[in-house]
């Protein structure tokens, strides 16, 4: 009787503790607008940070405070050893197999850029062809483009469907035009859209080309395993994930990452340098020259520690019962239209057009409420030329969501309703 209990007490809890992980993000305490609760639905675009994160930063800088791999003081040796310590957690969170894989970058879009580069220039050539969907961010678009400008390299599309997802027949066919790369988002900014990954690198893999996955909105929100995926790189940004900004990271496999030429040219990025020549230094120190952000490689660090201490899983699941929640008060709303496919295929982001009313217009009137949400076309202008609309407004969830703040989004979008008519 007491194991029914208690399988059913575990069954019945909440993954999260929502309220108790509220009160680990300072800004929660405050109110952008007097009287009102701050209502964050805006971290897709960046997350909040919970204090262990901060405190990791300001610990490193009133105590450790020092430049990495080149000092033998005490401080050199402690900055550096939390600064490789971070790229362990890294590594380990994304289950790479080794720390060297895991280069630090300022953001997702260096990440690409690292690979349009690096990888792409000493590999590609004119008429070689690339795969992106249509559904990407700008920084996995712009990079490929500048490289066809400079190549002339071709680049073709998955399309998406009405639905929000890839179309896969479509992937297929383009498959037998054997690509050189196939570039594509794990986790659409706009759509919430989780495409199916594991399925497209293997495929891309029997058509002999090589993966880059931008995983932006992924690896924040879901258990990410670069070893089951069996990508070659994978890009993601520190500031989505309860990390600071200026950071971010590259994975690659080692034997494509050993056999790049160096990105930028700079300190810590060689072993000797004459006059007229340098050898470069091995991973991942090749990729990284210059003094790097060693606070915010700290803070990442912390960030990834406290995602895993509340835990992935638990994460993914808390979200995924505010997407449903939250579709499903959107779409009683008269006049709303979203964008993206069911709850059971997407992250937790809502983008949607209100009729009559421009998506800047619901963002700010939901701002006078304290509600932060992103209205444009979230640096994803292609995506929106296909559906046929110039901006959408977009509301996006975290573990610190709650299904009452969903409330508050949908009674504020009732007024701004009142407001416009
Ligand atoms: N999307 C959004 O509001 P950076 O800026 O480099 O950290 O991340 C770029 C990026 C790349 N890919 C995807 C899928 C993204 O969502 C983003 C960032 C933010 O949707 C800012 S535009």
């Amino acid at each position: 009787m007491y194991t029914c209990l208690l399988v059913y007490l575990f069954t019945s809890l909440p993954m999260l503790n929502v309220n108790e992980i509220r009160k680990d993000f300072p800004i929660f305490q405050r109110e952008t607008k007097p009287g009102t609760p701050l209502v964050y639905l805006d971290s897709t675009a960046t997350s909040q940070k919970p204090l262990a994160v901060l405190e990791a930063m300001d610990h490193y800088y009133r105590y450790s405070n020092a430049n990495i791999h080149r000092g033998v003081h005490t401080l050199a040796e402690e900055a550096t050893a939390l600064y490789e310590q971070a790229r362990e957690k890294i590594a380990k969170f994304i289950n790479a197999p080794s720390a060297r894989q895991i280069i630090y970058t300022r953001n997702t879009t260096e990440s690409i850029n690292l690979v349009a580069y690096s990888w792409a220039r000493a590999n590609l050539k004119a008429g070689d062809l690339i795969i992106l969907t249509e559904m990407e961010h700008h920084s996995n678009l712009v990079p490929w483009q500048m490289l066809q400008m400079e190549r002339g390299i071709e680049l073709d599309f998955i399309p998406v469907t009405d639905d929000g997802l890839l179309d896969l027949d479509t992937y297929k066919t383009l498959l037998s035009r054997s690509p050189k790369l196939i570039s594509f988002t794990h986790m659409s900014n706009v759509l919430g859209t989780i495409n199916p990954a594991a399925e497209i690198i293997r495929l891309a893999h029997e058509a002999g080309a090589v993966t880059l996955v931008d995983a932006a909105q992924s690896v924040p929100h879901l258990k990410v395993d670069v070893q089951s995926l069996d990508v070659d790189f994978l890009a993601f940004s520190a500031h989505k994930m309860c990390g600071p900004t200026g950071i971010g990271a590259l994975y690659g496999k080692a034997e494509l990452l050993e056999a790049m030429p160096p990105f930028l040219g700079g300190g810590d990025m060689i072993k000797v340098v004459h006059l007229r020549s340098f050898r470069a230094n091995t991973l991942p120190h090749k990729f990284e020259a210059g003094t790097p952000a060693i606070a915010e490689a700290v803070g990442f660090g912390a960030a990834v520690d406290y995602l895993s201490s509340v835990g992935m899983d638990n994460i993914a699941e808390h979200e995924h019962e505010i997407t449903e929640y939250v579709l499903e008060r959107l779409e009683e709303i008269p006049g709303i239209k979203l964008f993206g496919p069911s709850a059971d295929k997407k992250g937790g982001i809502a983008a949607f057009t209100f009729e009559g009313v421009h998506p800047h217009d619901v963002a700010q009137v939901l701002d006078r409420d304290g509600i932060a949400v992103r209205a444009g076309h979230h640096c994803a202008q292609p995506l929106h030329e296909k559906f046929g609309i110039p901006a959408t407004s977009r509301a996006s969830f975290y573990l610190y969501n709650t299904k009452e703040e969903v409330d508050l989004l949908v009674n504020g979008i009732y007024k701004v309703k009142e407001l416009f008519g």
